[in-house]
């Protein structure tokens, strides 16, 4: 499968510098996508600030993770992280009903950030085999993904940890991104 991915983000930007967001609160299945993008190899940095960032590098293009929620103290180091973002690529426990209210909440404030404001977001509705997950219309509803304006973006059900979904969902993006989204 990390053929099939590199494939479709090979040329994808020319020989200019991109970044790809994965983020979502923490247990959403972020590195378990990370990591079944076979793409690379998946670094792990802690910045001296204390939050930990998982980047694979492909060619001219970062993929890098962290977890959302928590510390408040923290957040405006997120920035670093934002310039040349095309994508962000946000990842929710389907099955944690409790805190999907909170995963709206970071979903829309991360999507006002003034650098981030032109990138694609794909969302993955994770953890599709658990009981009582919510399904990609029930995820809709509840992160009010109607409230995105003037952006283009897409919801896919997924399960990471047995791969599902995860290839309609980076087809949507690189096709989006090749088409001049982002
Ligand atoms: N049942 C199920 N478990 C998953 C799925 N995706 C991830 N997990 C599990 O959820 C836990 C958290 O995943 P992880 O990738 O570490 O989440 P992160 O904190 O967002 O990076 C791990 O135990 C994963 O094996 C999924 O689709 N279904
Ligand atoms: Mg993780």
């Amino acid at each position: 499968m990390g053929l099939l991915f590199s494939r479709m983000f090979s040329s994808l930007f020319g020989n200019q510098e991109a970044r790809i967001l994965v983020l979502g609160l923490d247990n959403a299945g972020k590195t378990t996508i990370l990591y079944r993008l076979q793409m690379g190899e998946v670094v792990s940095t802690i910045p001296t600030i204390g939050f930990n960032v998982e980047t694979v590098q492909y060619n001219n293009i970062k993929f890098q993770v962290w977890d959302l929620g928590g510390q408040t103290s923290i957040r405006p180091y997120w920035r670093c992280y934002f310039p040349n973002t095309q994508a962000v690529i946000y990842v929710v426990d389907s099955s944690d009903t409790e805190r999907i209210g909170i995963a709206k909440e970071e979903f829309h404030s991360i999507l006002e950030e003034e650098e981030l404001k032109g990138a694609v977001v794909l969302i993955f509705a994770n953890k599709q085999d658990l009981p009582g997950a919510l399904d990609d219309a029930a995820v809709t509803e509840a992160l009010e993904l109607h409230k995105i304006k003037s952006r283009q973006w897409a919801i896919f059900k997924a399960c990471a940890t047995k791969g599902e979904g995860l290839f309609e969902g980076l087809d949507w993006l690189s096709n989006t991104l090749k088409s001049g989204g982002g």
